[in-house]
């Protein structure tokens, strides 16, 4: 698929990228390798050092920190690092990584930008999300399952290009990087129907959100960020100093049923 990817649809590809901020590639990793992914986390889930989050209802949401702990998941960083080299025309590095879960009556997740949010710490200092590491982040969602209407696809908005404090206004500016109501209202979102296996890749400044999952079936999914590899390797410092942060708001919340 990569190869399809690279000899004909690329220029098209990177086109509709640089103008939208996002982009579905269809179909990017085989059942095979989706299989073993789920396998992988599977096995993952039950080791004492991954962070696991669960919803207001008590149904596992999240889990984060665990790329470098199984080969799998380190192939298919690999695989990613390649894409966004084509896409981008930058290396990157892997800045946060997480499984997103949303199984039967899942929570969905309230439009947001990625990584536009402040919080004080208990010593009283503002920092500014994830902009206390970095300014640029590719989010790549690798689907785990079909996403369908019914399972809470990922639905998406053309990215705002601006900066941190032009962002963080259009934000509801309470901890959380959630988008005003005003401005939703004004968004055009395309919800992303795709299979297993395909990738969208997608700047942190798309605003994008999800309904819950109204199906009878899970709709997982891997969401791996990545920022410039020139800027910085950050992917430790930022889980230990997420571990060690009071922010109420670690794991997004949405609709619920
Ligand atoms: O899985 C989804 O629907 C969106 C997840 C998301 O945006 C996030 O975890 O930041
Ligand atoms: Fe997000």
């Amino acid at each position: 698929m990569i190869d399809t990817f690279k000899k004909n649809i690329c220029s098209k590809a990177v086109n509709f990228y640089n103008q939208n901020g996002y982009l579905v590639i269809e179909n990017f990793f085989s059942t095979k390798t989706t299989s073993k992914i789920k396998i992988a986390i599977d096995e993952i889930k039950g080791d004492k050092s991954i962070e696991l989050y669960y919803d207001k209802s008590g149904l596992i949401r999240r889990m984060e920190n665990f790329t470098y702990k199984h080969k799998t998941f380190k192939f298919v960083d690999e695989k990613i690092k390649n894409l966004l080299l084509k896409l981008t025309s930058f290396e990157q590095s892997l800045f946060k990584d997480k499984v997103n879960f949303k199984p039967p009556k899942g929570e969905g997740f309230f439009a947001h930008y990625d990584g536009i949010f402040q919080f004080r710490t208990p010593e009283g200092k503002i920092k500014n999300g994830w902009y206390e590491y970095t300014s640029d982040f590719t989010n790549c969602l690798i689907c785990l399952d079909n996403f369908t209407i019914e399972n809470g696809t990922l639905e998406i908005s053309k990215s705002h290009n601006e900066d941190f404090k032009t962002l963080l206004k259009n934000t509801k500016n309470n901890g959380t990087p959630n988008i005003k109501d005003e401005l939703i209202l004004q968004l055009k979102f395309n919800p992303i129907v795709a299979n297993s296996g395909s990738v969208v890749i997608f700047k942190h400044t798309c605003p994008h959100r999800s309904s819950p999952n109204y199906s009878k079936n899970d709709r997982g999914s891997l969401y791996l960020t990545y920022n410039k590899l020139k800027n910085g390797n950050f992917y430790k410092k930022y889980f230990l100093d997420k571990k060690k942060s009071k922010n109420p708001f670690k794991a997004l919340q949405g609709e619920q049923i």
